[in-house]
């Protein structure tokens, strides 16, 4: 497939200065503030400085059971999620994993140069196959198929919450290894983990991270689309602990206040020593609890209108997203190609 127009051109072209950056979210739950101030934030405030590739990663979503009318529209729905919250599709490139074949090819050429071992000892695979009667092929390849999105992109960074460290240190193993085995083909990619916002606990046990696959608990996650008065009553219940200290702490009994301060920062972009500054006068819990969820509230409020204006015209999103997977392709497919010629398969003439 060919690069049409010069949007293309514009995103994806690389003078060798700017550094390229990869980062994929799953279409597989509703978008909560862990995605937007762990991930999302970050990706959307950062458009400027490098090249980037922000991939809707529906085929790790099918890795564990999906309804498929409900993945089809979350896949549209986290698009526009995305852009509503500041993705600019002339500043990155943002498509759909399943639109560009290179994908899962590059997947099965990885797989066989990946030992098995490498991916039972993922600790994302074990807690997700923990106590599940079926476990698909697909969970355990999962890492692989990810290590094939990043280094097809030859990205330098990847953005990521630290829950997924140890899935960029195997696609760097993966690339190392290729590159030994085969002469230097990919770039050996680096995980970027933002420091405060890197990990978003939930509301309602802050030992836990605030995720999806929890969203349905009362009082875990704030999602991007809930109304003010939810957010408000979310954090009016948020756990905290018996004393009265409203401080940045590594005392995981203060966990729950940390994580609220955690969001507040995040949130408002200011220094822990602002954001302590900002809380000496708080009365109490009770106070911290209500200012986070009114920066929360802010912060999301033209989130949400953008996100219902996008999805007011589906194929406006999907002519957007057709282009972003051009010009996806436009990078990978050499690659491809590329990997193909050095493990020894014949090119189609
Ligand atoms: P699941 O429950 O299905 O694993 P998730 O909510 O953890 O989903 P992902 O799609 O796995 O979300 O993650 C998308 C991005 O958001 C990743 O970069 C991930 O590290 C980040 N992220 C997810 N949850 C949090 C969190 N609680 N705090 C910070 N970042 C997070
Ligand atoms: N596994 C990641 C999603 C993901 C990803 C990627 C992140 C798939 N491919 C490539 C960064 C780069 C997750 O669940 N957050």
């Amino acid at each position: 497939m060919q690069t049409q127009g010069t949007d293309a051109v514009m995103v994806t072209e690389t003078d060798g200065t700017k550094k390229r950056v990869f980062s994929g979210i799953q279409p597989s739950g509703e978008l909560h503030l862990g995605n937007y101030l762990g991930a999302i934030k970050g990706w959307a405030d950062r458009q400027n400085e490098k090249v980037n590739f922000f991939c809707i990663v529906d085929l790790h979503a099918i890795t564990v059971p999906q309804d498929p009318e409900t993945l089809r529209s979350r896949t549209r729905s986290v698009a526009a999620m995305l852009l509503a919250s500041g993705l600019d599709p002339s500043r990155c490139t943002l498509f759909i994993q399943s639109h560009v074949p290179a994908h899962a090819e590059g997947c099965w050429l990885l797989n066989c140069v990946t030992p098995i071992g490498w991916l039972e000892r993922m600790t994302q695979f074990k807690d997700k196959s923990a106590g599940q009667q079926r476990v698909s092929t697909g969970l355990l390849d999962y890492p692989v198929l990810m290590a094939a999105d990043i280094i097809l992109y030859d990205a330098d960074e990847v953005p990521v919450g630290d829950d997924q460290k140890q899935h960029v240190e195997l696609a760097r193993d993966i690339a190392s290894r290729f590159n030994r085995l085969y002469g230097e083909t990919f770039v050996v990619p680096e995980p970027v983990i933002p420091e405060v916002g890197a990990r978003v606990m939930g509301l309602n046990d802050p030992a836990v991270k605030m995720s999806k696959t929890h969203s349905a608990a009362r009082g875990h996650a704030v999602a991007m689309l809930d109304e003010p008065e939810e957010i408000e009553r979310s954090f009016r219940r948020a756990v905290t602990d018996s004393g009265n200290e409203i401080a940045f702490s590594d005392d995981p009994a203060k966990a729950g206040v940390n994580n609220l301060l955690g969001i507040y920062k995040v949130v408002t972009g200011r220094s822990k020593d602002d954001v302590a500054w900002d809380f000496e006068d708080a009365r109490g819990y009770g106070d911290l609890k209500a200012r986070v969820a009114e920066v929360v509230i802010e912060e999301l409020r033209p989130i949400q209108q953008r996100y219902h204006r996008l999805m007011g015209d589906v194929g406006e999103l999907d002519s957007l997203l057709a282009r972003g997977a051009e010009q996806a392709e436009a990078v990978s497919g050499p690659k491809l190609r590329e990997v193909k010629e050095r493990v020894g398969l014949v090119l189609p003439g």
